[in-house]
């Protein structure tokens, strides 16, 4: 199976932490969003939403972070899903709210603090900024109240919800993201950043 990926992307990190921690290898295929490659015809062929990260396993492609990591799941015989209706229907709850509400608070800092930067396309937008730190604040504590005495987001291993939202967190320090005042989400984040298929998902950053 391959990924065309842009390495630093939270989307792709997590499909490669589920990889990892499946035991499923992952051919990364480089896609310079910085250089417009993901606009080229042969990827928009594979993705005509121009986006990172897009699997192709055989003569089948699959586009949405979501849809990769729960393929690979299913691929792995169902391992990192419950298979209880509840804590399954758990798991898709906080899969769902990280993408609606927690993922696009934490975006709009990465956006602002790094992204932009790094694009040179402009200044950090204080408006912008303020927005994040409202919705950071309001579903942060919701992540925090939730994490008290839990070691995982649903039950008492691993699924894809805990992925889905550490993801989120993985570029907090160069971003600014204010965990300070979140002691849950800043333990639940070292555990999960210390954890095997987070340790080699995050490997890619240090080259
Ligand atoms: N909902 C998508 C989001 C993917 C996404 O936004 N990817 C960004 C990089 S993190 C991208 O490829 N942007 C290029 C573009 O939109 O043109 C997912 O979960 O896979």
């Amino acid at each position: 199976m391959k990924l065309y990926t842009f390495p630093p992307s939270p989307n792709s990190l997590r499909v490669f932490a589920v990889a990892h921690e499946t035991g499923q290898n992952l051919e990364m295929v480089p896609v310079d969003l910085s250089k417009g490659e993901h606009m080229k015809p042969e990827f928009l062929k594979l993705n005509p939403n121009h986006k990172i990260p897009t699997l192709v396993d055989g003569d089948f492609v699959l586009w949405e972070s979501t849809a990769i990591m729960l393929y690979l799941a299913y691929k792995a015989g169902g391992k990192l899903i419950p298979t209880d209706p509840k804590p399954r229907a758990q798991m898709h709850q906080w899969i769902s709210w990280n993408t609606a509400h927690l993922g696009p608070a934490c975006g709009i800092f990465l956006f602002e603090n790094m992204v932009k930067g790094l694009l040179k396309i402009g200044e950090p937008d204080p408006k912008q900024l303020a927005k994040g730190e409202e919705e950071f604040a309001r579903f942060g504590a919701v992540l925090n109240d939730h994490l008290k005495g839990r070691k995982h987001l649903v039950g008492n291993s691993s699924t894809i919800a805990d992925h889905h939202v550490f993801a989120s967190f993985v570029h907090a320090g160069g971003c600014g993201l204010p965990v300070a005042k979140f002691p849950e989400i800043q333990r639940w984040c070292a555990e999960m950043a210390a954890s095997a298929p987070w340790q080699k998902a995050l490997a890619v950053l240090k080259h």
